[in-house]
């Protein structure tokens, strides 16, 4: 049977595909879209986005719902739901609280990106990374006591969460591969400040990879 996922590499959505997939021990062909052209993608899911899984005869888009997708139907495998109902509803509501703080500040700085180094609103970024470390200090304190958000095994919820937060540790190769990537390196990495939620970052991130310099699942 086969299994393609339409990305773009370096996006943090295409990244959670990627650890879900792999944690599973599923099997699976990236192919790399453009963004100048966008038809594969609208003709493979209906909408102009990735990431897209193509799973035999199943078409499946946005990252969250692929996760759900896949733990709903690959429960033979090593699990990303939580174990219990309080968990998930805690898991829920973690993401519930931050993603739209994380977003709001992606937004506020991304026009800046784009622009050449000495026309960049260096106050504008500088606040974007302290508003950033502020809103994760709550996570940091969470993160001091156990490895995940919930219980003692990675979730989809950390898969979430630890790659939208991606700009504040951005993986080695992101870095070397592109300027977006360089900008978060420089102004966004927040390895001192935040240290437990960047090595969790890490720990999540560390699922994507080939296979054989995986962790084990647990
Ligand atoms: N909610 C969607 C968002 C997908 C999304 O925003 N994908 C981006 C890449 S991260 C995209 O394809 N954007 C179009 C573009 O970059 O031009 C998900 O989680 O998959």
């Amino acid at each position: 049977m086969s299994r393609r996922l339409l990305e773009f590499h370096r996006s943090p959505n295409a990244v959670k595909v990627r650890v879900g997939l792999n944690f599973k021990g599923l099997d699976y062909e990236t192919e790399e879209m453009m963004a100048a052209e966008r038809a594969p993608m609208v003709e493979a899911a209906g909408w102009p986005m990735i990431p897209i899984l193509i799973d035999g005869d199943v078409v499946m888009r946005d990252s969250a719902a692929i996760l759900h997708y896949l733990e709903a139907n690959y429960r033979d495998r090593p699990s990303l739901t939580p174990g219990t109902r309080e968990d998930i509803r805690s898991a829920e509501s973690l993401l519930m609280n931050l993603n739209p703080e994380i977003l709001r500040i992606q937004w506020r700085i991304t026009p800046e990106i784009g622009k050449p180094e000495d026309e960049r609103d260096m106050e504008r970024i500088k606040v974007g990374r302290r508003t950033l470390s502020d809103a994760l200090m709550r996570l940091e304190a969470r993160l001091t006591g156990q490895d995940w958000l919930v219980g003692d095994s990675m979730s989809m919820y950390d898969v979430i969460l630890a790659c939208n937060l991606l700009p504040a540790h951005p993986p080695e190769s992101f870095v070397e591969e592109s300027p977006i990537w360089r900008f978060f390196d420089e102004h966004f990495r927040l390895d001192e400040d935040r240290a437990r939620v960047a090595n969790w970052i890490g720990r999540v991130i560390a699922w994507d990879v080939p296979e054989g310099d995986r962790p084990e699942p647990r």
